[in-house]
C-alpha cells in the first residue's frame, strides 16, 4: 500500500465516488503532463496505466514507475504527493499502473500471483506484466533516458521486487518499500505459523469481492465482538462468504507450511541482486515490518556488487510516506523529522544516482533511525557486527534481570488460565474494523500495554529502574520455557520499554509501556511449520520466538518489562488450544481453556536474547 494514509482517503474515496472515464484531468497548475493510456500485455490483456511527464523537460528522463492493486485513475501530478514530492522536484517521467485485474485494468486478479513458468511463452506474471510495460514506455515515450526505477509500499512494494527477480533489462533501481515476504512466517496473513484472522478476511474481502476496494459491513462496531461471535473459523465460509473468496478458501485448505506458501515467499523468488535495491522498514509495521527485513537478508548472501541496501526507520506501515515523521503516535523523535529526512535525504538521493547518475552514490549499508537516542545511524551491516548477545532472565515475582536464575529461585515458574472465550484483545476495545473509520488499527504496535497488563492471562516481568542505557540493536530472540495443559497453544511475546512513572519531559509518557518487539508463535509447529504435531499437556518445552529487528536505547531511570499472554485476538484466531490437525475444521467444543506455565527455574531460564551494544 503506498501509505496508511493514502489507504485511509483511498478507501474512503472509492466508497463514495465512481471511477472516472479516462480524461485529461491534470489541474492547469500541475507541473507535470498527464496521459492515460491502456498497455497490451504478451497475452493481449490491457493494463491500465497513467504517465505524467514534465512540463517544463528539457533533456532526457528516467521513468519512476509504481504498480498497484489500489488505482490509480485518481493519481495527482506527482509534485502533490508528499511521498514522491522530492522526486517530482527533481524530474522523472513517472508511470502508475492499476495491475491486471483491479480498476481499470482488465484481466484477472491473484492475490500475490506466482511467478510464471518460463518455459511457457504465453505463461505471465507481475515480472512479465512489468517487462511488457517497459518494452512499451520505452518506445512510446519520447525523450526518456532508458532507464527505469520502481517504487511502491506493501503490494506496490512487492511488484516492485517482483519485477526485480526477473528484471527488464532498463530496470536499474528499484525501492520496495515494507513488501511483504513470507506470508505463513510474518507479514499480513500468518506470523509464526498463527493465522492472522482479522486482516486476513478483511483483506480478502476488500480486494476480491469487486474490482475495486469495498470494505467488509460488519453489524457490530467493535470486531472484537463480532469475530468471537462468529465462532469457528469454518463459519466464516458457513454463515457469510460462502465460498467467494479465492483467497480465504486457499487460507483453509493451506495450514501449514506447504508447498503453497514456500512458493509464494520471497525468498524462493530471489536469488541475487541484479540491479540496486533498497528495502525500507518501520519497525512499528503493522502489517509487513519484517518482510524487506527478511528480502535484504536474502539477496545480501549473493550481493557481490553492493547494490542491496536496508533502511529502517520509526514508522508505522507506510510512515514515511507522508508528514513529517516528528511523531508516532504519542511517541517524539526530539524534534527530528524522520519521514521528511528518509524521503528527500535517502529515497530521492537513491533514484537521482541509480537512475540520472547525480550526486557521490556513496549509500550506506545499512541505515536506521535508532529511536530513545532519536538519532539516525549508519551501519556496515545489518544486523550490525558490533552488536554482543546477552539473555535478560525472567525471574520469580514479576522480576527480569541479566543474572540466570539459580537452583535456589523462588519459584520454577509462573502460571495462567488462557481462556479461549475471553482471549486477549491485541489494541484497546472497541476494536474498530481494519480499515473502518477512525480506526487505531496503524499505531496498534506502538500503544501503551497497560491495557493488557491488568489481566489475570497477561504474565509481566521487569527489571529494577535502569541505571544505565541498554541498547539494543539488530534481531531480538525469545527463548521461552513453557508447558500447557492443553494439546496446542500460542506464546505471545513482548518486549516492553517502561518509561518513568514521573516523566516531565513529556508527561502523557509517564508510565508507558511501549512494545519495542513482539511476536505470535503457534506451538504446534515448534519442530516443523510444515509437519505440526500436538504438544503433550503438562511437558516443558523450549519455544524460540524472533521478535525481529529493533535499534532502541532503553534509557537511564526507564525499566524493561516482558509480558507473555496466549492469545491476541482478533489479529490472530483463538487456538483451539486442543490440538486439530487443521483449525478451519475446528468446531466449537474443540475451544478449550488450559493453563499456560512460563518456566525461570535454573533449568528452565526463559529469556529474551538481546543485541547489545556497549
Ligand atoms: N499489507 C497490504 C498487503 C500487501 C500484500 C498482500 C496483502 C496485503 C498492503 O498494504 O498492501
Amino acid at each position: 500500500m503506498k501509505a496508511f494514509c493514502i489507504k485511509i482517503t483511498l478507501i474512503v474515496f472509492i466508497l463514495t465516488v465512481t471511477q472516472k472515464s479516462f480524461a485529461q484531468t491534470a489541474s492547469t497548475d500541475a507541473r507535470y503532463n498527464r496521459q492515460e493510456v491502456m498497455i497490451t500485455m504478451r497475452d493481449g490483456i490491457k493494463l491500465h496505466t497513467v504517465i505524467f511527464t514534465p512540463k517544463s523537460q528539457t533533456g532526457k528522463l528516467p521513468f519512476l514507475m509504481e504498480r498497484t492493486p489500489y488505482g490509480v485513475s485518481n493519481e495527482p501530478s506527482p509534485e502533490k504527493q508528499t511521498y514522491i514530492k522530492d522526486m517530482a522536484d527533481d524530474g522523472y517521467i513517472f508511470v502508475f499502473q492499476d495491475i491486471r485485474g483491479r480498476y481499470l485494468s482488465e484481466g484477472k486478479y491473484a492475490m500475490m500471483r506466482f511467478s510464471r513458468d518460463k518455459n511457457d511463452p504465453k505463461a505471465i506474471d507481475e515480472s512479465s506484466d512489468t517487462n511488457d510495460t517497459i518494452d512499451w514506455l520505452l518506445k512510446n515515450i519520447p525523450d526518456n533516458n532508458g532507464k527505469v526505477g520502481m517504487f511502491g509500499i506493501s503490494y506496490d512494494g512487492w511488484t516492485a521486487i517482483i519485477a526485480a527477480s526477473d528484471p527488464h533489462p532498463a530496470l536499474k533501481a528499484v525501492s520496495e518499500q515494507a513488501t511483504p515476504s513470507d506470508m505463513f512466517m510474518n507479514d499480513d496473513l500468518h506470523h509464526n505459523g498463527a493465522f492472522r484472522l482479522s486482516y486476513a478476511f478483511e483483506y480478502a474481502f476488500m480486494e476480491e469481492i469487486s474490482k475495486t476496494d469495498s470494505l467488509y459491513q460488519f453489524d457490530n462496531y467493535d470486531t472484537y465482538n463480532w469475530y468471537l461471535k462468529l465462532g469457528p473459523l469454518s463459519n466464516i465460509n458457513k454463515k457469510y462468504i460462502h465460498g467467494k473468496l479465492p483467497s480465504w478458501n486457499d487460507f483453509t485448505i493451506h495450514p501449514n507450511y506447504d508447498a503453497y506458501w514456500k512458493k509464494e515467499a520471497l525468498t524462493s523468488r530471489l536469488d541475487s541482486p541484479k540491479l540496486a535495491i533498497q528495502h525500507v522498514s518501520g519497525y512499528w509495521d503493522e502489517e509487513d515490518m519484517v518482510g524487506p527485513q527478511d528480502a535484504y537478508q536474502a539477496l545480501e548472501k549473493q550481493d557481490r556488487h553492493n547494490q542491496n541496501f536496508i533502511v529502517i526507520g520509526p514508522w508505522i506501515h507506510g510512515g514515511w510516506a507522508g508528514g513529517d515523521g516528528k511523531t508516532l503516535n504519542n511517541l517524539k523523535f526530539d524534534g527530528q523529522a524522520t519521514a521528511a529526512y528518509f524521503r528527500k535525504e535517502i529515497q530521492a538521493k537513491w533514484f537521482a544516482w541509480y537512475l540520472k547518475g547525480e550526486g557521490d552514490g556513496k549509500f550506506a549499508e545499512a541505515i536506521s533511525f535508532q529511536t530513545g537516542s532519536n538519532q539516525w545511524k549508519n551501519y556496515t551491516a545489518w544486523p550490525p557486527k558490533e552488536a554482543v548477545t546477552k539473555n535478560i532472565y525472567l525471574h520469580a515475582n514479576g522480576k527480569l534481570s541479566f543474572d540466570k536464575p539459580s537452583v535456589t529461585e523462588a519459584k520454577p515458574a509462573d502460571s495462567y488460565v488462557s481462556d479461549p472465550a475471553k482471549p486477549v484483545p491485541y489494541r484497546a476495545r472497541p476494536i474498530e474494523e481494519t480499515y473502518g473509520a477512525g480506526s487505531k488499527w496503524y499505531y496498534w504496535l506502538a500503544d501503551d500495554q497497560r491495557f493488557a497488563d491488568s489481566r489475570p492471562d497477561v504474565l509481566s516481568w521487569q527489571t529494577d529502574t535502569l541505571t544505565e542505557d541498554v541498547t539494543v540493536t539488530g534481531n531480538v530472540l525469545a527463548k521461552l520455557y513453557a508447558a500447557t495443559t492443553g494439546t496446542d497453544a500460542d506464546w505471545v511475546v513482548k518486549l516492553i520499554d517502561v518509561y518513568p512513572q514521573q516523566y516531565k519531559k513529556e508527561p502523557k509518557m509517564a508510565g508507558y509501556e511501549l512494545m519495542i518487539s513482539s511476536d505470535v508463535f503457534r506451538g504446534r509447529f515448534r519442530a516443523s511449520f510444515t509437519n505440526p504435531a500436538p504438544i503433550v499437556p503438562n511437558k516443558v518445552e523450549e519455544y524460540t520466538i524472533n521478535l525481529h529487528a529493533a535499534d532502541h536505547v532503553f534509557k537511564k531511570g526507564h525499566r524493561i518489562m516482558v509480558q507473555v499472554q496466549s492469545s491476541w485476538f482478533p489479529i490472530i484466531d483463538r487456538n483451539p488450544q486442543k490440538y486439530i490437525p487443521n483449525i478451519f475444521d475446528a468446531k466449537e467444543s474443540d475451544y478449550q481453556s488450559a493453563t499456560q506455565k512460563i518456566y525461570h527455574s535454573a533449568n528452565f531460564a526463559s529469556s529474551i536474547v538481546l543485541p547489545v551494544v556497549q
